[in-house]
């Protein structure tokens, strides 16, 4: 062994040029491999002199290290750039897909009336699903045998008992919650899930989704109440959209309307979308029944409110003509993909 030996290999090292990680193998194999040159030098090192292990041993020390971050070195730029034999990949070719899924129907209806009423200065509310018969049904004004508080109507969680917990019929008790806790004036939306015991058919299900409105300040009067949802109407169904009100009745709010919007399918002439009628139902409303304010601690000499409820699943179907019900839930991917157009991503 002679310094000039190790001097060699340490230039060829720093000569040592590599395109492919092939090539890097090959180098490092005939450096440090079993029969590689370094490998062979520290062989010979074990056979030499004292006075020669002192002279050689941190130079062949030193040349190893320097071996293995040459290989390194080369290894990672081999890894990022192309090989002499073309690249490891076509990097012409397209991009893996991701198969993005789409919004729900439901979901892109709640998401644009939310939008709607959040310009006309609303807040979003939500709430708790399991509820009780007071948030429900008392603070409401439902008399206590009315029929929407029995059995075959709504699904009870605990019964006999006084204030038994159940599955919310409407989400109207989010609004309730709201009336005990924030300060007035109130401007409110709620989307949710609500529950009714019904037979699944194409027109009804045991699930649906509503969203609702209420709005209590001083001085609110039945004329706001069909300004609101006439620019509501126009936000949604296009400028030239028209409402009516029809008289109704709900425990809740007196006097109380059924609206309809002109049909945007036949403007007005009469298709099979409207039965010939040229209008569409799409929510109910009404002021809030002053039994309501009061219940919640609001008083109603000084303060009324107008408010009004529709359900999602019926907005979805005249949107995009769907004529089941049961294809919001079934989760059919060639149902959901009609939807693809209408998700934003
Ligand atoms: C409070 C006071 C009043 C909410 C209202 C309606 C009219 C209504 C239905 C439409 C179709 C429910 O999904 S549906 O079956 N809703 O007609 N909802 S007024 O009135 C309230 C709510 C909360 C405190």
């Amino acid at each position: 062994m002679t310094r000039a030996e190790i001097d060699r290999v340490l230039a060829e090292l720093k000569e040592l040029k590599c395109k492919t990680e092939k090539e890097v193998e090959e180098a490092r194999v005939r450096f440090l491999g079993k029969k590689g040159e370094i490998t062979a030098l520290f062989e010979a090192f074990r056979e030499v002199s004292r006075e020669q292990k002192a002279e050689f041993g941190r130079p062949l020390n030193e040349l190893k290290q320097a071996a293995l971050a040459r290989i390194e070195e080369l290894k990672a730029s081999a890894a990022g750039s192309a090989s002499a034999e073309g690249p490891a990949q076509d990097l012409s070719l397209p991009g893996e897909q991701f198969e993005l899924g789409s919004r729900h129907p439901v979901s892109i209806v709640r998401q644009e009336i939310v939008d709607i009423f959040r310009k006309f200065g609303y807040d979003v509310a939500e709430g708790p699903e399991i509820e009780d018969d007071y948030h429900v049904f008392e603070a409401l004004n439902f008399p206590p045998n009315h029929p929407a508080r029995d059995m075959q109507d709504t699904f009870f969680i605990s019964a006999g008992h006084l204030n038994p917990l159940l599955l919310r019929t409407h989400t109207s008790s989010v609004q309730v919650r709201t009336m005990e806790k924030m300060p007035l004036p109130i401007r409110v939306v709620c989307p949710g899930r609500v529950f009714r015991n019904e037979a699944i058919s194409a027109r009804a299900h045991c699930i649906f989704h509503q969203i609702e409105g209420l709005y209590i300040d001083e001085h609110v009067t039945f004329a706001d109440l069909k300004q609101a949802i006439l620019l509501f109407a126009r936000e949604m169904f296009g400028a030239d959209a028209q409402i009516r009100m029809r008289p109704s009745f709900f425990p809740f709010t007196e006097p109380s309307a059924e609206v309809d919007v002109s049909c945007n399918i036949c403007h007005g002439k009469g298709c099979n979308i409207c039965k010939g009628t040229g209008w569409l139902e799409i929510m109910g409303c009404g002021m809030v029944d002053p039994n309501v304010l009061e219940a919640s601690g609001i008083d109603s000499k000084k303060y009324s409110g107008f408010a009004f409820g529709m359900g999602l699943e019926r907005i979805a179907m005249l949107k995009w003509q769907v004529n089941d019900l049961r294809h919001y839930f079934e989760n059919d991917l060639r149902f959901l993909h009609e939807f693809e157009a209408a998700t934003e991503v």
